[in-house]
């Protein structure tokens, strides 16, 4: 069994090669960029070079790997980023999602293609909307969450005409270590790493400190994306969340108690975003039902585990 991941540099797409690999009978290929990330790549993968918004080269590897799965995790995933750079942001996600689905389309071998969707493309959510489940209208506040929209229904509608078997899930926030020091957990977690070792002034700013959450340790979330290959319907998005919601505001205290260091919390204007997604929270129902899927780390170990990752980077 070949399983072939993009985005196989980054966080969930390393966690997901480190989990494959442990699988009885499955050889694992990634797709990478020629300058991507290297610190997370592993001598039991086997790497390709190309990129998403290349169909050609997607179609060379499809031809020579011969792949069973294919898990598309390429992405630009950092929301703030896709106001600066919407056009870049809609072609690498859109348009690396359609090459992706069409260079699919070609392989007799492939028996699913996940696509890796996000909580963000339900966007504004009233507080009695939550947890939301996959029936919420999609009303995304972010060029990122409409790129990740139309991948959704580009799955859906490939699925549709062609018959391809597309498994789509909308995945809520996760993290653990390895998560990119941009994102606000890893952000936290490094600025205390940073001044628990001495090499920062003892102060923290941030953005939108209300902001709710829904955060899913990356090391079980790599595993439901296994669980959705196996078991979930094509064609039909699936909610993957643990339920519970956390302020950005409550991440900083569980830090503080972690690290156990003592610091001043700022906000700055500049880490608020236009419109920011004020509580987005999972009904995972369904796909808890359809694979039997439980999240099993809990948020404070996962907080536990992002901060000794930095410590060790960063000594
Ligand atoms: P998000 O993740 O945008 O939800 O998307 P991020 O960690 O960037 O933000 C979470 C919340 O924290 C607030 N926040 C800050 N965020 C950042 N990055 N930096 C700050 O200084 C800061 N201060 C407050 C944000 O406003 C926001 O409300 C992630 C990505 O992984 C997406 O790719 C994925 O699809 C979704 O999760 C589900």
């Amino acid at each position: 069994m070949k399983a072939l991941i993009t985005g196989i540099t980054g966080f969930a797409g390393s966690h997901l090669a480190d989990f494959l690999i442990d699988e009885e009978g499955v050889e694992v290929h990634g797709i990478r960029r020629p300058r991507s990330r290297t610190e997370f790549l592993r001598y039991d993968v086997h790497y390709h070079e190309g990129d998403v918004t290349d169909l050609e080269s997607l179609q060379n590897i499809c031809d020579r790997v011969e792949p069973n799965f294919i898990f598309h995790l390429a992405a630009q995933s950092f929301v703030p980023f896709s106001w600066d750079a919407a056009q870049s942001t809609l072609s690498t996600n859109i348009i690396g999602t359609l090459n992706m689905l069409d260079a699919a389309c070609r392989l007799p071998s492939l028996r699913a293609i996940h696509l890796a969707g996000s909580s963000e493309e339900y966007g504004m959510v009233d507080p009695d909307e939550c947890p939301v489940t996959e029936l919420q209208p999609l009303r995304p506040l972010s060029p990122y969450g409409v790129s990740k929209v139309a991948t959704d229904l580009l799955g859906q509608q490939y699925q549709r005409s062609y018959g391809l078997n597309v498994i789509i899930t909308r995945a809520f926030n996760h993290t653990g270590p390895r998560r990119g020091e941009q994102f606000v957990t890893s952000k936290i977690a490094r600025q205390l790493a940073l001044i628990k070792l001495g090499k920062a002034e003892p102060v923290l700013t941030l953005g939108n400190l209300e902001a709710i959450r829904d955060f899913t340790d990356v090391r079980d979330m790599i595993k439901a994306y296994w669980l959705a290959v196996l078991h979930c319907e094509p064609g039909i998005p699936y909610n993957i969340g643990t339920g519970v919601g956390h302020t950005v505001e409550q991440v900083v205290c569980i830090l503080e108690k972690v690290s156990g260091v003592k610091f001043k919390l700022k906000q700055d204007s500049q880490f608020m975003r236009p419109s920011d997604v004020p509580r987005l929270i999972a009904n995972s129902t369904a796909f808890r039902n359809a694979t039997g899927w439980r999240p099993e780390i809990p948020f404070e170990q996962t907080l536990r585990d992002l901060f000794d990752y930095w410590v060790e980077r960063l000594k």
